[in-house]
């Protein structure tokens, strides 16, 4: 079957008011046609973009949610209906910045990707190998790990509509990519382990790459079969970069 790419800005922690809509505002007069294009910006900034930018075919959502999902005692946490309120109706999860500093475990995180889903949100689920694991040659084992977190309470089913990103900790932020031959290897795996479960729902899920994707080398990782899209942080910081990313996913 033919995959829609599908290229995801995830700001992180980064802008201020006057800058997230100028962002917003270059990027929907640029919108590509054939990709779903979404941005990721900090919480305090997604419900005025919704209501300035949310009809333009842009799809907005956030970084993270709370694994609770009803409304409760929960100081500073966010739950996914309120994000889905606001008109999100996408959400990160398992990041591995939250993996990190957060310290989430597969267990939160399978249930933040589940809270997402009950609250009508669409979760793209971040997997992917730190330095120390690549060099010890574990990044298959610790990606089916963390896929396996989330399927192990849920039927395959949810990768209808889920995507993954793959994103190597150790090609983030530092400048260093994956080769197209590496990603599409275990993008390929991914697939793969989607497929033991149910073939058909293996060739739906797209699943994108993520670190430090830059218009010089975007092309080239989207070219590869099992690569559907990416997921940028530095250069959707910056329009022309952005919309650029989103041309080569074409
Ligand atoms: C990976 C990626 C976007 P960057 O975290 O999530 O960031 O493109 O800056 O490596």
């Amino acid at each position: 079957p033919q995959r829609k790419k599908l290229v995801a800005g995830n700001w992180k922690m980064h802008g201020s008011r006057a800058m997230a809509d100028k962002l917003v505002r270059d990027i929907v007069e640029d919108l590509p046609d054939g990709t779903d294009v979404l941005v990721f910006p900090p919480d305090v900034y997604l419900a005025g973009m919704v209501d300035r930018y949310g009809d333009r075919g842009l799809g907005l959502g956030a970084q993270n949610l709370s694994e609770h999902h009803v409304q409760g005692a929960f100081t500073g946490e966010i739950s996914g209906a309120m994000l889905y309120d606001v008109g999100a109706r996408w959400v990160l999860t398992g990041h591995s910045e939250r993996r990190q500093y957060q310290h989430e475990s597969d267990e939160l995180v399978a249930k933040k990707f589940d809270s997402a889903r009950q609250a009508g949100l669409t979760p793209i689920l971040c997997v992917g190998e730190t330095k120390e694991e690549h060099e010890a040659g574990q990044a298959e084992a610790v990606i089916a790990r963390q896929l396996g977190a989330v399927l192990e309470h849920n039927s395959i089913e949810v990768f209808r509509e889920a995507v993954i990103a793959y994103e190597p900790v150790w090609a983030i932020g530092t400048g260093l990519t994956a080769t197209p031959e590496k990603a599409q290897k275990i993008h390929a795996f991914i697939r793969s382990q989607l497929a033991k479960k149910d073939v058909n729902i293996s060739l739906l899920t797209r699943v994108i790459y993520g670190g430090s994707v830059k218009p010089a080398n975007a092309a080239e990782l989207f070219a590869q079969p099992d690569v559907d899209g990416g997921l940028i942080g530095g250069a959707a910081l910056v329009a022309s970069d952005f919309l650029d990313i989103c041309a080569a996913a074409r």
